[in-house]
Protein backbone atom coordinates (compact mmCIF):
# COMPACT_ATOMS: atom_id res chain seq x y z
CA UNK A 1 0.00 0.00 0.00
CA UNK A 2 2.81 2.31 0.97
CA UNK A 3 4.68 1.56 -1.77
CA UNK A 4 1.97 2.32 -4.28
CA UNK A 5 1.56 5.08 -2.47
CA UNK A 6 5.18 6.47 -3.03
CA UNK A 7 4.87 5.67 -6.82
CA UNK A 8 1.84 7.53 -7.50
CA UNK A 9 3.96 10.64 -5.78
CA UNK A 10 6.75 10.43 -8.17
CA UNK A 11 4.93 9.60 -11.43
CA UNK A 12 3.00 13.00 -10.20
CA UNK A 13 6.49 14.59 -9.25
CA UNK A 14 7.75 13.30 -12.77
CA UNK A 15 4.71 14.86 -14.91
CA UNK A 16 4.79 18.10 -12.69
CA UNK A 17 8.69 18.43 -13.37
CA UNK A 18 7.33 17.97 -17.36
CA UNK A 19 5.46 20.70 -17.47
CA UNK A 20 7.94 22.77 -15.74
CA UNK A 21 10.31 22.52 -18.47
CA UNK A 22 7.65 22.83 -21.05
CA UNK A 23 6.40 26.29 -18.94
CA UNK A 24 9.62 28.48 -19.95
CA UNK A 25 9.42 27.96 -23.82
CA UNK A 26 5.42 28.68 -23.83
CA UNK A 27 6.00 31.56 -20.83
CA UNK A 28 8.51 33.51 -23.22
CA UNK A 29 5.83 33.40 -26.10
CA UNK A 30 3.05 34.72 -23.76
CA UNK A 31 5.95 37.67 -22.53
CA UNK A 32 5.73 39.20 -25.80
CA UNK A 33 7.08 42.57 -24.76
CA UNK A 34 4.09 45.25 -25.28
CA UNK A 35 4.22 48.54 -24.23
CA UNK A 36 1.63 51.43 -24.18
CA UNK A 37 1.76 55.09 -25.96
CA UNK A 38 -0.26 57.35 -25.06
CA UNK A 39 -1.08 60.66 -26.05
CA UNK A 40 -3.28 63.66 -24.96
CA UNK A 41 -3.97 64.93 -28.36
CA UNK A 42 -4.44 62.45 -30.76
CA UNK A 43 -5.27 64.29 -33.47
CA UNK A 44 -2.06 67.02 -33.85
CA UNK A 45 0.15 66.05 -36.22
CA UNK A 46 2.83 66.20 -33.69
CA UNK A 47 1.23 62.89 -31.73
CA UNK A 48 0.58 61.38 -34.74
CA UNK A 49 4.38 61.50 -36.04
CA UNK A 50 5.59 60.09 -32.16
CA UNK A 51 3.17 57.02 -32.84
CA UNK A 52 5.12 56.64 -36.43
CA UNK A 53 8.02 57.23 -35.16
CA UNK A 54 7.21 54.54 -31.79
CA UNK A 55 5.87 52.09 -34.69
CA UNK A 56 9.83 52.09 -36.23
CA UNK A 57 11.36 51.07 -33.37
CA UNK A 58 8.53 48.56 -32.46
CA UNK A 59 9.28 46.50 -35.72
CA UNK A 60 12.77 46.90 -35.28
CA UNK A 61 12.75 45.49 -31.89
CA UNK A 62 9.74 43.47 -32.38
CA UNK A 63 7.76 44.73 -29.95
CA UNK A 64 3.88 44.82 -30.08
CA UNK A 65 3.17 48.90 -29.57
CA UNK A 66 -0.21 49.87 -28.11
CA UNK A 67 -1.66 53.15 -29.39
CA UNK A 68 -4.07 55.08 -26.82
CA UNK A 69 -5.34 58.78 -27.38
CA UNK A 70 -6.45 59.79 -23.79
CA UNK A 71 -7.53 64.02 -23.62
CA UNK A 72 -9.02 63.24 -19.93
CA UNK A 73 -7.94 62.16 -16.36
CA UNK A 74 -10.48 59.11 -16.67
CA UNK A 75 -9.60 58.33 -19.99
CA UNK A 76 -5.82 57.74 -18.65
CA UNK A 77 -6.45 55.96 -15.71
CA UNK A 78 -8.92 53.45 -18.16
CA UNK A 79 -6.15 53.36 -20.64
CA UNK A 80 -3.56 52.29 -18.22
CA UNK A 81 -5.80 49.37 -16.54
CA UNK A 82 -6.70 48.29 -20.16
CA UNK A 83 -2.70 47.99 -20.80
CA UNK A 84 -2.17 46.30 -17.60
CA UNK A 85 -5.40 43.65 -18.89
CA UNK A 86 -3.61 42.93 -21.80
CA UNK A 87 -0.39 42.02 -19.94
CA UNK A 88 1.64 45.36 -21.50
CA UNK A 89 4.85 45.79 -19.29
CA UNK A 90 4.87 49.48 -19.48
CA UNK A 91 4.27 52.52 -21.26
CA UNK A 92 5.12 55.84 -22.36
CA UNK A 93 3.12 59.05 -21.62
CA UNK A 94 1.74 62.67 -22.60
CA UNK A 95 -0.87 63.50 -19.58
CA UNK A 96 -3.94 65.81 -20.63
CA UNK A 97 -2.55 67.72 -17.43
CA UNK A 98 0.39 67.01 -15.93
CA UNK A 99 -1.78 67.76 -12.54
CA UNK A 100 -2.76 64.06 -12.56
CA UNK A 101 0.89 63.56 -11.72
CA UNK A 102 0.15 61.56 -8.43
CA UNK A 103 -2.92 59.86 -9.75
CA UNK A 104 -1.20 58.39 -12.67
CA UNK A 105 2.11 57.09 -10.56
CA UNK A 106 0.14 55.19 -8.12
CA UNK A 107 -2.28 53.86 -10.75
CA UNK A 108 1.18 52.41 -12.87
CA UNK A 109 2.39 51.44 -9.75
CA UNK A 110 -0.97 49.61 -8.75
CA UNK A 111 -0.74 47.89 -12.18
CA UNK A 112 2.86 47.05 -11.93
CA UNK A 113 3.76 48.79 -15.13
CA UNK A 114 6.80 50.63 -16.26
CA UNK A 115 6.39 54.47 -17.01
CA UNK A 116 7.97 57.24 -18.50
CA UNK A 117 6.64 60.55 -19.41
CA UNK A 118 7.14 62.53 -22.92
CA UNK A 119 6.65 66.29 -23.78
CA UNK A 120 4.81 67.05 -21.22
CA UNK A 121 6.31 66.44 -17.51
CA UNK A 122 4.25 65.31 -14.55
CA UNK A 123 3.77 67.52 -11.36
CA UNK A 124 3.02 66.66 -7.90
CA UNK A 125 0.43 68.00 -5.39
CA UNK A 126 2.77 70.94 -4.68
CA UNK A 127 3.61 71.85 -8.46
CA UNK A 128 7.02 70.43 -8.74
CA UNK A 129 7.79 67.97 -11.33
CA UNK A 130 7.72 64.31 -10.40
CA UNK A 131 11.53 63.51 -10.76
CA UNK A 132 10.94 59.71 -10.01
CA UNK A 133 9.57 59.27 -13.25
CA UNK A 134 11.72 58.76 -15.74
CA UNK A 135 11.12 62.00 -18.90
CA UNK A 136 11.93 63.22 -21.97
CA UNK A 137 10.72 66.91 -22.96
CA UNK A 138 11.93 69.59 -25.02
CA UNK A 139 14.29 72.56 -23.97
CA UNK A 140 11.63 74.61 -23.28
CA UNK A 141 13.15 78.28 -22.53
CA UNK A 142 15.81 77.81 -24.92
CA UNK A 143 13.46 76.54 -28.22
CA UNK A 144 11.19 79.56 -27.21
CA UNK A 145 14.35 81.95 -27.26
CA UNK A 146 14.96 80.69 -30.86
CA UNK A 147 11.53 81.56 -31.90
CA UNK A 148 11.75 84.87 -30.06
CA UNK A 149 15.45 85.77 -31.92
CA UNK A 150 14.09 84.44 -35.10
CA UNK A 151 10.71 87.02 -34.67
CA UNK A 152 13.35 89.55 -33.79
CA UNK A 153 15.79 88.76 -36.72
CA UNK A 154 12.73 89.04 -39.34
CA UNK A 155 11.42 92.46 -38.07
CA UNK A 156 14.93 93.72 -38.32
CA UNK A 157 15.34 92.56 -41.67
CA UNK A 158 11.94 94.09 -42.43
CA UNK A 159 12.61 97.55 -41.27
CA UNK A 160 10.12 97.54 -39.03
CA UNK A 161 9.86 99.86 -36.34
CA UNK A 162 9.41 97.60 -33.19
CA UNK A 163 6.82 100.12 -31.60
CA UNK A 164 4.60 100.05 -34.16
CA UNK A 165 4.69 96.28 -33.87
CA UNK A 166 2.39 94.02 -31.64
CA UNK A 167 3.09 90.31 -30.94
CA UNK A 168 0.26 87.79 -29.49
CA UNK A 169 1.69 86.14 -27.03
CA UNK A 170 -0.33 82.80 -27.04
CA UNK A 171 -0.11 81.40 -24.14
CA UNK A 172 -1.22 78.13 -21.89
CA UNK A 173 0.25 78.75 -18.56
CA UNK A 174 -1.04 75.90 -16.46
CA UNK A 175 1.33 73.71 -18.64
CA UNK A 176 5.21 74.28 -17.62
CA UNK A 177 6.92 73.50 -20.67
CA UNK A 178 4.32 76.34 -22.48
CA UNK A 179 5.49 78.61 -20.14
CA UNK A 180 8.90 78.00 -20.32
CA UNK A 181 8.71 78.29 -23.89
CA UNK A 182 6.59 81.51 -24.49
CA UNK A 183 8.98 83.54 -21.53
CA UNK A 184 11.77 82.26 -23.58
CA UNK A 185 10.05 83.59 -26.73
CA UNK A 186 9.29 86.88 -24.84
CA UNK A 187 12.28 87.45 -23.13
CA UNK A 188 14.53 86.97 -26.25
CA UNK A 189 12.31 90.10 -28.39
CA UNK A 190 12.52 91.94 -25.19
CA UNK A 191 16.51 91.10 -25.55
CA UNK A 192 16.15 92.63 -29.35
CA UNK A 193 14.58 95.79 -28.17
CA UNK A 194 11.10 94.98 -29.15
CA UNK A 195 8.98 97.00 -26.15
CA UNK A 196 7.83 95.05 -23.26
CA UNK A 197 4.30 96.90 -23.68
CA UNK A 198 3.76 95.60 -27.30
CA UNK A 199 3.69 91.81 -25.76
CA UNK A 200 -0.25 90.89 -25.60
CA UNK A 201 -0.84 87.60 -23.51
CA UNK A 202 -3.45 85.85 -25.67
CA UNK A 203 -4.24 83.06 -23.08
CA UNK A 204 -5.87 79.57 -24.82
CA UNK A 205 -8.43 77.39 -23.13
CA UNK A 206 -6.80 74.26 -25.00
CA UNK A 207 -4.13 73.51 -27.07
CA UNK A 208 -5.46 73.65 -30.28
CA UNK A 209 -6.02 76.11 -33.06
CA UNK A 210 -9.25 77.23 -32.55
CA UNK A 211 -8.72 77.83 -28.74
CA UNK A 212 -5.42 80.48 -30.28
CA UNK A 213 -7.69 81.87 -32.70
CA UNK A 214 -10.02 82.66 -30.12
CA UNK A 215 -7.63 84.23 -27.59
CA UNK A 216 -5.73 86.25 -30.40
CA UNK A 217 -8.86 87.81 -31.98
CA UNK A 218 -9.52 89.51 -28.50
CA UNK A 219 -5.89 90.45 -28.52
CA UNK A 220 -6.50 91.95 -32.16
CA UNK A 221 -9.85 94.14 -31.60
CA UNK A 222 -8.32 95.58 -28.25
CA UNK A 223 -4.96 96.61 -29.73
CA UNK A 224 -5.73 98.34 -33.36
CA UNK A 225 -2.79 101.00 -32.54
CA UNK A 226 -0.46 98.65 -34.50
CA UNK A 227 0.78 98.54 -37.99
CA UNK A 228 2.08 94.90 -37.90
CA UNK A 229 1.79 91.85 -35.81
CA UNK A 230 4.05 89.07 -34.50
CA UNK A 231 3.11 85.62 -32.52
CA UNK A 232 4.22 83.00 -31.13
CA UNK A 233 2.75 80.29 -29.26
CA UNK A 234 3.63 76.85 -27.39
CA UNK A 235 3.34 74.98 -30.43
CA UNK A 236 2.57 75.51 -34.49
CA UNK A 237 -1.27 74.88 -33.77
CA UNK A 238 -1.64 78.42 -31.38
CA UNK A 239 0.51 79.90 -33.81
CA UNK A 240 -1.64 78.77 -36.89
CA UNK A 241 -4.73 80.50 -34.54
CA UNK A 242 -3.23 83.54 -34.07
CA UNK A 243 -2.12 83.84 -38.06
CA UNK A 244 -5.67 82.82 -39.01
CA UNK A 245 -7.31 85.44 -36.38
CA UNK A 246 -4.75 88.27 -38.02
CA UNK A 247 -5.70 87.13 -41.23
CA UNK A 248 -8.86 87.83 -40.98
CA UNK A 249 -8.47 91.47 -39.97
CA UNK A 250 -6.14 92.23 -43.28
CA UNK A 251 -2.80 91.21 -41.87
CA UNK A 252 -1.76 88.55 -44.17
CA UNK A 253 2.22 87.68 -44.74
CA UNK A 254 3.38 91.11 -45.48
CA UNK A 255 2.36 92.37 -41.96
CA UNK A 256 2.47 89.40 -39.83
CA UNK A 257 5.50 87.29 -38.69
CA UNK A 258 4.65 84.14 -37.04
CA UNK A 259 6.77 81.47 -35.64
CA UNK A 260 6.13 77.95 -34.67
CA UNK A 261 7.39 75.08 -32.47
CA UNK A 262 6.73 71.63 -33.77
CA UNK A 263 7.35 71.16 -37.62
CA UNK A 264 4.94 68.44 -38.43
CA UNK A 265 2.08 68.67 -40.89
CA UNK A 266 0.66 71.61 -39.40
CA UNK A 267 3.65 73.41 -39.93
CA UNK A 268 4.60 71.69 -43.11
CA UNK A 269 1.00 71.92 -44.85
CA UNK A 270 1.28 75.60 -44.31
CA UNK A 271 5.03 75.97 -46.08
CA UNK A 272 3.13 73.76 -49.12
CA UNK A 273 0.74 76.64 -49.78
CA UNK A 274 1.84 78.29 -53.04
CA UNK A 275 1.66 81.80 -51.46
CA UNK A 276 4.04 82.32 -48.36
CA UNK A 277 1.02 83.04 -45.47
CA UNK A 278 2.00 85.09 -41.75
CA UNK A 279 3.55 81.81 -40.26
CA UNK A 280 6.98 82.54 -41.56
CA UNK A 281 8.89 79.89 -39.65
CA UNK A 282 8.80 77.09 -37.29
CA UNK A 283 11.36 75.51 -34.87
CA UNK A 284 11.70 72.06 -35.69
CA UNK A 285 11.57 69.81 -32.60
CA UNK A 286 12.00 65.90 -32.94
CA UNK A 287 8.88 63.73 -32.86
CA UNK A 288 11.80 60.27 -33.88
CA UNK A 289 13.52 61.54 -30.49
CA UNK A 290 10.27 61.16 -28.55
CA UNK A 291 9.22 58.35 -30.44
CA UNK A 292 11.25 56.25 -31.39
CA UNK A 293 13.86 56.66 -28.90
CA UNK A 294 11.29 57.21 -25.73
CA UNK A 295 9.75 53.63 -26.44
CA UNK A 296 13.17 52.06 -27.41
CA UNK A 297 14.34 53.33 -23.84
CA UNK A 298 11.14 51.45 -22.64
CA UNK A 299 11.92 48.72 -24.30
CA UNK A 300 15.10 48.22 -22.90
CA UNK A 301 14.12 48.84 -19.42
CA UNK A 302 11.67 46.12 -19.45
CA UNK A 303 13.73 43.77 -21.57
CA UNK A 304 17.20 44.33 -19.59
CA UNK A 305 16.17 46.17 -16.65
CA UNK A 306 18.25 49.52 -18.04
CA UNK A 307 15.90 52.25 -16.38
CA UNK A 308 15.76 55.20 -18.93
CA UNK A 309 17.68 58.53 -17.99
CA UNK A 310 15.79 60.55 -15.76
CA UNK A 311 15.51 63.71 -17.57
CA UNK A 312 16.61 64.41 -20.89
CA UNK A 313 15.86 67.75 -23.00
CA UNK A 314 16.17 67.64 -26.79
CA UNK A 315 16.96 70.76 -29.03
CA UNK A 316 15.21 72.37 -31.73
CA UNK A 317 15.91 73.77 -34.82
CA UNK A 318 14.45 77.06 -37.41
CA UNK A 319 12.96 76.47 -40.35
CA UNK A 320 11.08 78.55 -43.05
CA UNK A 321 9.36 77.62 -45.82
CA UNK A 322 13.04 78.38 -47.88
CA UNK A 323 15.01 75.25 -45.82
CA UNK A 324 12.39 73.50 -44.38
CA UNK A 325 13.46 70.54 -46.18
CA UNK A 326 17.22 71.03 -45.33
CA UNK A 327 16.52 71.36 -41.92
CA UNK A 328 14.42 68.44 -41.87
CA UNK A 329 17.52 66.38 -43.41
CA UNK A 330 19.65 67.42 -40.36
CA UNK A 331 17.37 66.52 -38.05
CA UNK A 332 17.17 62.80 -39.54
CA UNK A 333 13.47 63.58 -40.17
CA UNK A 334 13.68 63.73 -44.44
CA UNK A 335 12.70 60.23 -44.57
CA UNK A 336 9.65 60.02 -42.10
CA UNK A 337 7.33 61.46 -45.01
C1 LIG B 1 3.35 69.64 -25.73
C2 LIG B 1 2.51 70.33 -26.80
C3 LIG B 1 2.66 69.61 -28.13
C4 LIG B 1 4.13 69.43 -28.48
C5 LIG B 1 4.85 68.70 -27.37
C6 LIG B 1 6.32 68.55 -27.63
O1 LIG B 1 2.77 68.42 -25.39
O2 LIG B 1 1.16 70.37 -26.42
O3 LIG B 1 2.03 70.36 -29.14
O4 LIG B 1 4.72 70.68 -28.69
O5 LIG B 1 4.69 69.42 -26.16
Amino acid sequence: MKRRIFLTLVAATTAASATMLAAPVAQAADEQIKIGFIVKQPEEPWFQDEWKFAEIAAKEKGFTLVKIGAPSGEKVMSAIDNLAAQKAQGFVICTPDVKLGPGIVAKAKADKLKMMTVDDRLVDGAGKPIESVPHMGISAYNIGKQVGEGIAAEIKKRGWDMKDVGAIDVTYEQLPTAHDRTTGAADALVAAGFPKANIIMAPQAKTDTENAFNAANIALTKNPQFKHWVAFALNDEGVLGAVRAAEGRGFKADNMIGVGIGGSDSALNEFKKPNPTGFFATVIISPKRHGEETSTLMYDWIKDGKEPPKLTLTSGMLATRDNVAEVREKMGLASAK
